[in-house]
């Protein structure tokens, strides 16, 4: 069947098109070199997910343009902070845009400094250089103030399109900081119930928080089949699963997501595997990896090893943290969701303590052989833990490897001599 042409769709929404084919010229042949060609054995249910991102820009959007002609408020957002329950509640639809290749920078020269992360510069390019149909979509964008890039990245966003910024309290263990987070998310219920015309209501937020927690509920069951000896899943398509997840419908995820975890779970019971028995196991633990960004994951599956966690915001930090679903009132909802957020353990707040005990958690849980440190260059506060957790990991006796990089090519040749050393001391 003849693929679907989408550009009159695009050019409705004001993309480039010249650049924006270049972008999708590119990526199917790194998806078939990363996903397709190294991997054998994948869980058949990968075939929806396959599919997804075969056509990234193509029918999600199209599902968005519709939503829109319904009513629906398309909302872009860059951090787990920004609560998916109290947009799904007020009528709107949740698009994760953070960026995971460097293809984008082109349009954010002279905009960021050079020393920026590529997370913000692909974030910010996409947008800016009109090769992004979800940030051309989007009636507003949701900003936070986690790290200092993000912060002063908004306001330059807020020079192109509707930017809201809610404050996340920086030292979240003081005792004023849970009650200014609540603070926070009533203003964000006012300025979203503005965009969306529509009231918070007790029971719109309990829907909400029911389909949520089922999305992170089926992502943990597919995590725990990562669990077994041998995994039954590999770390590229699970983090290509949690990817999708942060654009793709909560109702299709629950689903779709479902079927892979059952798939999973019967080939733990079968004793099968995407690798042979004995493969030594990763935790990854640091920045977020957001689509594309699947460089590191596979050059530690192209070296004989399986990532078998990430404590990652694209990993455990996206579905770990839980709630109970009890409250007379929006007010004492919007308390569980500030009590829920408040315990992601993200390196931009201070102090993290439980970011450290989580690894060391997940480590065991995972039976990982050793973990690596992800950090991209210029994220100040994941390096700056990353110090701090190497020497802590070895004290405890676990073996490490800290890497810092971004989303160019160029060092892989020298991060697979790295990773292969380290798989190599885990013998
Ligand atoms: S909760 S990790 S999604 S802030 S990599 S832009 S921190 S300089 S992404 Fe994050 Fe929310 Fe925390 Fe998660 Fe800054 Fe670092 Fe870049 Fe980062």
């Amino acid at each position: 069947m003849a693929a679907t042409d989408w550009h009159q769709m695009w050019k409705n929404l004001g993309l480039d098109l010249a650049k924006h084919d270049q972008l999708l010229g590119v990526l199917p042949d790194i998806y078939k070199s990363v996903y397709m060609v190294p991997q054998k054995n994948r869980p058949q249910n990968m075939g929806f997910f396959e599919f997804v991102v075969g056509d990234i820009h193509g029918i999600r959007v199209k599902e968005l343009v519709q939503a829109k002609a319904d009513g629906k408020v398309i909302v872009g957002s860059f951090c787990l902070y920004v609560p998916d329950e109290i947009i799904l509640a007020l009528n709107g639809v949740n698009i994760g845009l953070c960026g995971g290749t460097n293809f984008s920078n082109f349009a954010v020269e002279g905009i960021l400094p050079t020393n920026t992360c590529a997370l913000i510069k692909s974030a910010l390019g996409f947008g800016l250089g009109k090769i992004c149909p979800y940030y051309a979509i989007a009636d507003i964008l949701i900003g936070e103030t986690t790290c200092d890039g993000k912060k002063k990245a908004w306001e330059i966003l807020a020079n192109h399109k509707k930017v809201y910024v809610m404050e996340t309290p920086q030292l979240k263990k003081r005792r004023q900081a849970r009650a200014h987070f609540i603070t926070e998310l009533n203003d964000l219920v006012k300025a979203l119930e503005k965009a969306s015309g529509k009231k918070l209501t007790t029971e719109n937020l309990k829907t909400a928080m029911i389909k949520i927690s089922k999305k992170r509920a089926q992502l943990k069951r597919l995590y725990e089949t990562r669990k077994a000896n041998p995994p039954a899943i590999s770390g590229k398509d699970a983090l290509l699963v949690s990817q999708i997840t942060f654009y793709d419908d909560p109702d299709r995820e629950i689903e779709m997501i479902g079927k892979l975890a059952e798939e999973c779970e019967q080939r733990v019971i079968k004793g099968e595997g995407v690798v042979p028995k004995g493969t030594k196991r990763i935790l990854l633990s640091g920045t977020p990896q957001a689509i594309p960004n699947w460089k590191l994951h596979d050059i530690i599956e192209t070296s004989g090893a399986v990532v078998v966690c990430e404590e990652t915001c694209t990993g455990t930090r996206y579905f770990e943290s839980t709630y109970e679903i009890r409250g007379n009132t929006t007010g004492e909802l919007l308390e569980r969701l500030a009590d829920r957020y408040l315990s992601i353990n993200c390196a931009c707040f201070s102090p993290n303590d439980a970011r450290m005990e989580d690894i060391k958690r997940l480590a065991k849980e995972y039976k990982a052989d050793g973990v690596i440190l992800y950090t991209l260059t210029f994220c100040d506060p994941y390096q700056y833990e990353a110090m701090t957790i190497e020497k802590e990991l070895k004290k405890a006796g676990i073996k490490v490897l800290s890497i810092n990089t971004d989303y160019a090519g160029e060092d892989t040749g020298q991060l697979k001599t790295r990773v292969e050393a380290f798989l190599e001391s885990l013998k």
